[in-house]
């Protein structure tokens, strides 16, 4: 049996290849002026001091968004992961739970993670995280560039109530 358009289906493949081969102009497609990429600030970054032998550790910052976005993962080398956690009612008792979606940042809108709500939780601290101290840690989103942030370690005492976090 013979196969007639075997040639030229060489020739179209032939043609394909050069064409992927053109080398794409970096300013081929600029961005639209007013679609400026969206913005997330942070501001009051803390962490609470963590007594010697602590699991974990809370962290707490104020998001702000000038476009739908949403917190995804915080990095950090001063601890072993940090995960986004939530509290909830459970049958009376203040329960946390993993966000496993990350935390949400509707565009022009103040998030606050703080003491008795949203928070980050830091598990397994590398050191003690000592009042006073700085812990460096990465916010990575789903839209915006990644943002390195700098959490003020403060006090244990005071300012919030308890969170249920000794039953980690
Ligand atoms: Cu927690």
């Amino acid at each position: 049996m013979r196969h007639p358009r075997l040639g030229l289906l060489a020739v179209g493949l032939t043609a394909l290849a050069l064409a992927a081969c053109q080398p794409a102009s970096p300013d081929a497609a600029p961005p639209a002026p007013d679609a400026a990429p969206a913005q997330v600030t942070v501001s009051d970054a803390w962490i609470r001091e963590t007594p010697p032998s602590a699991a974990v550790a809370g962290g707490y910052l104020t998001l702000h968004s000038t476009g739908d976005d949403r917190l995804v993962a915080v990095e950090t080398a001063a601890s072993a992961a940090v995960e986004m956690h939530e509290m909830r009612h459970d049958g009376g008792m203040m329960r946390m739970r993993e966000l496993p979606d990350g935390v949400a940042l509707p565009a022009g809108t103040r998030v606050e993670l703080r003491p008795g709500g949203h928070h980050l939780m830091l598990i397994d601290p590398v050191e003690p995280l000592r009042a006073g101290a700085t812990v460096e840690a990465t916010l990575r989103f789903e839209h915006a560039p990644a943002q390195q942030v700098q959490f003020e370690v403060r006090p244990l005492a005071g300012d919030a109530p308890a969170e249920g976090h000794s039953g980690h």
